[in-house]
């Protein structure tokens, strides 16, 4: 029996590498929770009562703290989800940013070489640091091109990664995951965005009550997404290779947020031949009949978009033998249903 060491285990990916490891390991799994006053353990509260799961205070922009922790429990492993992972916030928090998502890293592989050196280290790196990209689709030969201080952030993060993995021979990766959603993904992000409001309409439709649209920025980005429970497979198959390598995980499929949006209103029952777009750039919406139920916000453009991502994940499928098991419209009638389900 191994000592897992997951950060960011309440949020969405931290969560679900959890229940995977609960299932499909013996080890016992720490999860290193930030202190809120307000606890936001709902993605974890089903665990609360598992012997092999705890948690620890763990603040990972605090070095001290971090070094602490990997003394005192000398992991097997430390898969590290915990991230500043909004893009749109990272021009407003650029520092918060680079603190959270690359210099905590960098604690932890100094703890780990100083204290746990045998240690396997995976931290989530991300398409977004493939950013402008030069060509399509995305595999790890892609240079890095980060539109975004979070995007930035992350290749850094990777550079540390790497340079501790060659100088001190730890094993230590990380991956480059392209988008990951499900019922757990925050309510910031666009296809949870999209999936909570349309439950708020469906309720403001049945009740004859006035719809307030749904807004969005720009419609037309491509994402190449999967579901997130899909990905922390790659990860645990990424941390147990004879040799530590970085690996891409992705759906090799790109679609705009405008056919996630068509896709997610037909699922929930908004018949596709009563739906239709109207107008151009900020004054676009979506009509439901005669009623608006999406609406162009320039709130929601960045300062700078990835316009297009869609990932090559063919050397993780050979290599690793990993293979998506939710396709994208198996995703969103999923993530509807369950939004529509009281969430
Ligand atoms: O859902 P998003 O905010 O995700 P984004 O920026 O692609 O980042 C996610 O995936 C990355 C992997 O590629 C992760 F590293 C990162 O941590 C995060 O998980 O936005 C997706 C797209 C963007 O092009 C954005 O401009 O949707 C567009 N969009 C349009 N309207 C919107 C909105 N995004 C948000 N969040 N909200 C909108 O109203």
């Amino acid at each position: 029996m191994r000592k897992i060491i997951i950060t960011g285990v309440t949020g969405q990916d931290g969560s679900h590498m959890a229940d995977y490891l609960l299932k499909n390991t013996e080890h016992t799994i720490i999860g290193g929770v930030r202190r809120l006053s307000v606890k936001n353990h709902k993605n974890i509260e089903h665990l609360k009562d598992n012997p092999r799961f705890f948690l620890i205070d763990l603040d990972v922009t605090d070095a001290q703290n971090t070094d602490r922790v990997i003394a005192e429990h000398k992991p097997d492993y430390f898969i590290n989800f915990a991230a500043n992972s909004f893009v749109g916030s990272s021009w407003d928090m650029p520092m918060n940013h680079m603190e959270t998502n690359c210099m905590a890293v960098l604690h932890q592989l100094e703890a780990l070489r100083r204290h746990s050196p045998a240690c396997r280290y995976y931290n989530a790196g991300s398409s977004e640091e493939f950013g402008d990209v030069e060509w399509t689709p995305q595999a790890e030969i892609h240079p890095l091109r980060p539109r975004s201080p979070y995007g930035a952030s992350k290749c850094a993060a990777r550079h540390l990664v790497k340079v501790y993995r060659d100088s001190y021979d730890l094993y230590a990766v990380q991956g480059w995951l392209f988008n990951h959603e499900g019922v757990r993904r925050g309510e910031e992000f666009v296809t949870r965005k999209i999936t909570t409001n349309i439950s708020r309409i469906f309720t403001e439709f049945v009740n004859h009550k006035k719809i307030n649209p749904i807004q969005l920025g720009n419609v037309d980005a491509k994402r190449d997404w999967s579901d997130a429970e899909d990905f922390v497979d790659g990860v645990w198959k990424m941390l147990n290779q004879d040799k530590p390598k970085d690996y891409v995980l992705s759906s090799n499929e790109t679609h705009t947020i405008r056919e996630f949006v068509e896709e997610a209103f037909n699922f929930a029952g908004f018949g596709r031949n009563e739906c239709y777009w109207e107008g151009e750039g900020e004054n676009e919406k979506y009509f439901h009949g005669d009623k608006c139920v999406v609406e162009i916000n320039p709130k929601f453009y960045r300062p700078a978009e990835v316009e297009l991502l869609l990932g090559d994940s063919d050397k993780a499928r050979e290599e690793l033998g990993w293979e998506p098991q939710t396709n994208f419209l198996q995703l969103v009638k999923k993530m509807v249903d369950h939004d529509l389900n009281g969430g």
